[in-house]
C-alpha cells in the first residue's frame, strides 16, 4: 500500500467513506470495449473507406489495424493497460474468416477465433448485427425499406447474429449482449412516418421471434436522433425502442451522443430504469452532434457513474463504449476512454452518497452543495493509482511512455 493512498484512505474514512468497499466494488464492473475504435468502424468484408449510415470517423494518424490480428494485437495492448477484467463487443462486419459470406449468410465459425482468444484472454463478448456499409443499405434503410426482399434480407443477418451472440456467450460462460442499431432515417421531410414505423417494428419482430437462453444472449435496441444523411426523421427514434423495449422485454440502449445536445442523458436512467429491465450504455462524447470522441472524466460521464451508483443500477446496466477518433493513436483512445468510463465509477463511489441523500431528504440543499463540492477535493487519484498497482497497470508519465511507444510500433502499418 502506497503512503500516498494511506492517507487518502484516511481523509475519505473522515467522510465515512470506505475506499477498500469502492476498490472492491470497482474491481467487479466490467466495460464492454469497442472493437471499431480499432480501425475507424471498417471492418473485415474487404471494404475500404467510409462504414455508411451516418458514422463518420475523421482523421487519418498512422496505425490503424488492418486485419484480425493486428486488431487483437492492439486490444491486448490496451487491456494490459486497463485494471480490472472487461469485455469486447465486437461488429458482425469484424468477422475473421478467408470465406467472404454476406451478411444474411453469416455463421458461427466465422467469429469463432475472437472466442478462442477471448476464451485464453479471460474476457467477455458482446455483438452487433451490422446493419451499414453494405450496398442494401445505400438507401439508409434496412429493416423498413419499403421493399420485402431487402427488410428480408435485413432480418435474416439479424436473425443469424442473435444466433451467433448466444453461441458466444455459451461458449464464454457470459451472457452477450446483441445490440440492434439500424441508421433508417430520412433526409428530407417524411409523409408516411407511421409507414416505415410499422414496417421496422414488424422486422423487428421477425427478427427477434426465436427465444434464446438469456443466460446466452440478451437483445438491446438503440435508438438515435439523426445522423448524416437523415437529418429529417429516423426511424427509430428514442420514443420508438422505449416503447419497444417496453413491449417486447429486451433491453434498452441509450447512447450519449443520440439526443439533442443539451438533454442530460443521466437523469433519463431512473426514469427508464422503472420500465425498463436491463439497460445498456453507449458512453460516448458528441461535440455539437453525434461526433463520438473519445470520453473525458467530465462532468457528463461523472453524472452517468453517479446515477448509475447512486440509483442502484450497476447490476442491471450494461456499460459499454460508442467513440472512434482516427486523428490521434487508437490503442490510446482505448486505453484513455476506458479509464475514464472506470474513473468515473470510482469517484462516483468514493462519494458520501448517505450524507448527501440524508440532506437532499431533509431538504438541506446548502448541505448537500456544500458536501458535493467540498467532496470535489478529496484525493481520488491516490485511489486510482493504488487500484492500478494492484492490477499491475501502469499510471501517470508511465502509462503514457508505454501508449507512445505502442504507437510508435504500430505507425509503420501501411
Ligand atoms: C451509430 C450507433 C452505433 C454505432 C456502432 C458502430 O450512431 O451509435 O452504436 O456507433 O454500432
Ligand atoms: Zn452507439
Amino acid at each position: 500500500m502506497s503512503a500516498s493512498y494511506d492517507t487518502a484512505r484516511q481523509m475519505f474514512a473522515d467522510w465515512e467513506v470506505d475506499t477498500e468497499a469502492a476498490l472492491a466494488a470497482l474491481a467487479t464492473i466490467p466495460i464492454s470495449v469497442h472493437c471499431w475504435q480499432g480501425d475507424d468502424v471498417v471492418g473485415f468484408e474487404g471494404q475500404s473507406g467510409a462504414s455508411g449510415g451516418g458514422i463518420q470517423a475523421t482523421g487519418n494518424h498512422p496505425g490503424r489495424a488492418r486485419n484480425p490480428g493486428e486488431l487483437r494485437a492492439d486490444l491486448d495492448f490496451a487491456f494490459a493497460q486497463i485494471p480490472g477484467r472487461h469485455r469486447l463487443n465486437l461488429h458482425a462486419f469484424y468477422m475473421d474468416t478467408d470465406e467472404r459470406p454476406d451478411r444474411d449468410a453469416i455463421e458461427y465459425r466465422h467469429f469463432a477465433p475472437w472466442v478462442d482468444w477471448a476464451k485464453q484472454a479471460g474476457i467477455g463478448l458482446d455483438f452487433n448485427p451490422t446493419f451499414f456499409a453494405h450496398p442494401k443499405a445505400d438507401d439508409n434503410l434496412t429493416l423498413s425499406h419499403p421493399d420485402e426482399g431487402i427488410r428480408d434480407f435485413w432480418i435474416e443477418h439479424g436473425k443469424r447474429t442473435r444466433e451467433i451472440a448466444a453461441r458466444i456467450g455459451q461458449e464464454l460462460g457470459s451472457p452477450a449482449v446483441n445490440n440492434i442499431w439500424v441508421p433508417d432515417g430520412s433526409k428530407d421531410v417524411p409523409v408516411d412516418r407511421m409507414a416505415a414505423r410499422r414496417r421496422l417494428e414488424a422486422s423487428l419482430d421477425a427478427m427477434i421471434a426465436r427465444k434464446f437462453d438469456k443466460a446466452h444472449m440478451l437483445d438491446a435496441v438503440e435508438s438515435k436522433l439523426f445522423g448524416i444523411g437523415v437529418e429529417a426523421m429516423t426511424v427509430g427514434s428514442h420514443e420508438f425502442y422505449l416503447g419497444y423495449a417496453i413491449r417486447r422485454g429486451t433491453l434498452l440502449c441509450l447512447d450519449m451522443g443520440h439526443f439533442h445536445p443539451t438533454e442530460n442523458i443521466a437523469d433519463k436512467l431512473s426514469s427508464v430504469a422503472l420500465s425498463v429491465g436491463e439497460l445498456l450504455l453507449h458512453v460516448s462524447r458528441p461535440v455539437r452532434w453525434d461526433s463520438d470522441h473519445v470520453i473525458l472524466l467530465n462532468d457528463d460521464i461523472l453524472q452517468m457513474a453517479q446515477e448509475l451508483v447512486f440509483a442502484g443500477l450497476l447490476d442491471r446496466t450494461h456499460i459499454g463504449l460508442d467513440f472512434f477518433d482516427a486523428t490521434i493513436s487508437r490503442t490510446a483512445a482505448w486505453v484513455i476512454g476506458t479509464r475514464n468510463m472506470q474513473k468515473a465509477l470510482l469517484r462516483a463511489l468514493l462519494l458520501p452518497q448517505a450524507a448527501l441523500k440524508a440532506a437532499e431528504e431533509r431538504l438541506d440543499f446548502t448541505s448537500r452543495l456544500m458536501l458535493s463540492e467540498e467532496a470535489k477535493d478529496l484525493p481520488f487519484g491516490a485511489v486510482w493509482a493504488e487500484f492500478c498497482a494492484r492490477a499491475g497497470v501502469p499510471t501517470g508519465q508511465a502509462l503514457i511512455a508505454g501508449l507512445d511507444a505502442y504507437q510508435a510500433s504500430v505507425a509503420g502499418r501501411g
